[in-house]
């Protein structure tokens, strides 16, 4: 058995969803485009009672019904969704809400004739003959693919550790692992939570540990947080302002192997420094890898990723990668970048769909990379590339916003900023997008924001 659709996007997170608005915008027919997304999550727990007689009643079992999930922002996860209080729910941030555009929930999908295939499995693909197999066995053939299939997260038992499975370890990629992990969050109030990785997924679940009052410990390799990214003075600042939240720091170290109770739960982190530290849960944060199998052998494949050109088109030019799955080329640095941030998959998923759709008005892809997060009150903006020499700028004391530029071959390539504006923070992008000449460092750091204010 199979469906023919002009257009078919494997995947169904972010790029996904934006990709699919940005079709409508441009007006494809109904019954076009489908969209295959595995992505499921275990929604309701009803339970089951028969009555013996009017009074009696007897219980039965618990029945959790898994339902499938249309795109959405991904983002909110690590945020809203591990509130202790009016956290996020769906539908409430389907895409395409985290760029203040309308929130596609699967009614909107069959309103504009999109077929939605959920809860499936793309187990195969053949690029030649233009299909996918899903794990239902049906065939889906298409004329253009647009491949969105994201990464996912980095087990502990690919580094040696056994334990993923553990009742009380969590991982954080989608909403079924949002979900346990809230579950299990909350049966720990008051507990020690461990957090390995000192990356995204550790400093913002460590901050909402905290919130759900839980006492919390990092352990990381590196000799700070956020190592991608921030320079050392940048990383004390979080983490003294996360100290004084109550987070603790093992730095320069990683976990060995857990302790479990007679239940099979982690009740201890055994680390290569020899400490050992007392765990109620634990979250595993140590980043993530491409979902690229189904194309391995058929595209080619560069930084971990699908390799496209600045249409997003691949090696195969009936099929578009977009989002974290990814490899383009980023035209500002001038090398072929993976990039796992919803910004640049938003965008990476309007551009292909433009070059689809449109290929003689689409020009390159000419994307600034943009990172963020926000923790406790705190909250940075990231555009361009950390590359070249730091200057810092602002205050760090805590009083106010405080950043940093980076300088490579004499130009501003990168800008930093902790408690900007708006304002502000449109200033350091567009300072970055143009790249200005920098002569004197120390003149920069006395102008400060200023200088990107006046580029
Ligand atoms: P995804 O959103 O991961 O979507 C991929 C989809 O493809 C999934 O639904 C998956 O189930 C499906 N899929 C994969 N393989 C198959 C298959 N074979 N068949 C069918 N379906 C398949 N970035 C930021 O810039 N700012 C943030 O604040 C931020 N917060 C984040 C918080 C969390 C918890 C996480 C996990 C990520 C966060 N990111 C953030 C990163 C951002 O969410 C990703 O860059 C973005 O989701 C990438 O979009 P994508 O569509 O490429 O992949
Ligand atoms: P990451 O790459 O940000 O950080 C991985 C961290 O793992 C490293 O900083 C390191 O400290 C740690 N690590 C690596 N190997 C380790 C080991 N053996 N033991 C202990 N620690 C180890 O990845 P992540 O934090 O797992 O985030 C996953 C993905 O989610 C990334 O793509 C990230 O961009 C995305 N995300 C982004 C945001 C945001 O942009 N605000 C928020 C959440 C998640
Ligand atoms: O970009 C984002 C972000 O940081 C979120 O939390 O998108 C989500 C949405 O704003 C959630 O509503």
């Amino acid at each position: 058995m199979g469906r023919a659709f002009v257009y078919v996007i494997v995947g169904g997170g972010v790029a996904a969803g934006y990709a699919a608005h940005e079709f409508v915008k441009r007006g494809v027919s109904h019954g076009e485009l489908c969209i295959i997304s595995e992505e499921t999550v275990i929604s309701l727990s009803l339970s089951i009672y028969i009555y013996i007689c009017v009074c009696v009643c007897v219980y039965i079992c618990n029945v959790s019904v898994v339902v499938p999930v249309a795109p959405y922002e991904r983002p909110a996860l690590s945020k809203g969704y591990l509130l202790p209080e009016a956290p996020a729910r769906l539908p409430s941030f389907h895409c395409c809400v985290g760029s203040n555009e309308e929130r596609l929930a699967p009614k909107w999908y069959n309103e504009h004739g999109i077929e939605l295939i959920l809860g499936t499995r793309v187990k195969s693909a053949d690029v030649r003959r233009k299909t996918l197999l899903t794990a239902t066995g049906e065939t889906i053939s298409y004329k253009y693919l647009i491949v969105a299939t994201g990464a996912r997260a980095l087990r502990l038992e690919e580094f040696g550790v056994n334990g993923s499975d553990a009742a009380n370890v969590c991982y954080l990629r989608d909403l079924a692992d949002a979900d346990r992990l809230v579950n299990v969050m909350q049966s720990c109030s008051g507990g020690n939570a461990v957090v390995i990785g000192g990356g995204y997924i550790g400093m913002e679940c460590a901050a909402s540990l905290v919130i759900n009052k839980l006492n919390v410990t990092m352990v990381f390799p590196e000799a700070h947080c956020m190592a991608r990214l921030f320079t050392p003075k940048i990383a004390s600042y979080y983490e003294e302002f996360y100290q004084s939240k109550g987070v603790k720091f093992t730095k320069g170290t990683v976990l060995t192997s857990f302790d479990f109770s007679p239940d099979g739960k982690v009740t201890g982190v055994n680390l290569r420094d020899g400490s050992k530290l007392p765990a109620d849960m634990v979250i595993i944060g140590i980043g993530i890898r491409p979902n690229t199998s189904l194309f391995e052998g058929q595209l080619t494949i560069e930084k971990g990723g699908i390799k496209v050109n600045s249409k997003m088109q691949s090696s195969n030019s009936s099929v578009y990668a977009i989002g974290d799955v990814a490899a383009f080329p980023v035209k500002i640095v001038g090398e072929t970048r993976r990039l796992e941030h919803v910004d640049s998959a938003r965008k990476a998923a309007r551009h292909a769909v433009a070059a689809i759709m449109e290929p003689e008005k689409t020009g390159e892809f000419d994307y600034l990379p943009f990172f963020y997060s926000r923790v406790f009150t705190l909250s940075w903006q990231f555009y361009g590339d950390n590359a070249g020499e730091v200057c810092h700028f602002g205050d760090f004391s805590g009083n106010s916003s405080f950043g940093a530029y980076w300088i490579n071959k004499g130009h501003l390539v990168g800008s930093f900023l902790e408690g900007g504006t708006k304002e502000q923070y449109e200033a350091i992008a567009q300072a970055t997008r143009v790249k200005p000449k920098v002569e004197d460092l120390a003149e920069l750091e006395r102008q400060g924001l200023e200088f990107a204010l006046s580029v």
